[in-house]
């Protein structure tokens, strides 16, 4: 099989500050690592062939990777994301850009730290639409709601059709 680069994906490009940031649920406040104060934190929207460009500027206190789950990135491990595995951890007080190229993906599939228990709330979403002049094989749904269950360090997320 030769894969084959897209011609026509865009480029996006992405900002993701980390830092401890003070939530408040069930009446409890805790200091939690965020991604751009948000929790979880902001979604990848790409169509299928794109590339997106993520500055991770990591201004939390442990080092840290983020891994781009489900995304085969052929020929580009060095931006896959486990910690030891492809790069090592992103020192307090630096940043390092990923690269991630969506080929063959489509979909919902989610981003997340790859670093200890950090994955437990740096997460979020990446939405992967059809490339330009495809469509899903269903009809055109009215809404998207993207929605997290936290499990544990292993959230799954998945988009509501709403009709
Ligand atoms: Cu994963």
């Amino acid at each position: 099989m030769v894969l084959l680069p897209s011609a026509q994906g865009s480029v996006h490009y992405y900002d993701f500050v980390l830092t401890n940031t003070n939530f408040t649920r069930l009446c409890s406040t805790k200091s939690i690592v965020t991604v751009n104060n948000s929790f979880p934190g902001p979604a990848l929207r790409v169509q299928k062939g794109d590339t997106a460009f993520v500055n991770v500027y990591n201004q939390a206190p442990y080092g840290v990777t983020i891994h781009w789950h489900g995304i085969k990135q052929p020929r580009n491990p060095w931006s896959d994301g486990p910690e030891y595995v492809t790069q090592c951890p992103i020192p307090p007080g630096t940043n390092f850009t990923y690269e991630v190229i969506f080929s063959s993906e489509e979909g919902t599939l989610w981003w997340h730290a790859h670093s200890d228990w950090t994955r437990a709330t740096v997460h979020g979403a990446i939405i992967i639409l059809p490339a330009e002049g495809t469509t899903y094989p269903f009809p055109e749904p009215d809404d998207e709601k993207v929605i997290f269950f936290g499990i544990h360090a292993q959230p799954l997320q998945l988009i509501c059709w709403v009709h």
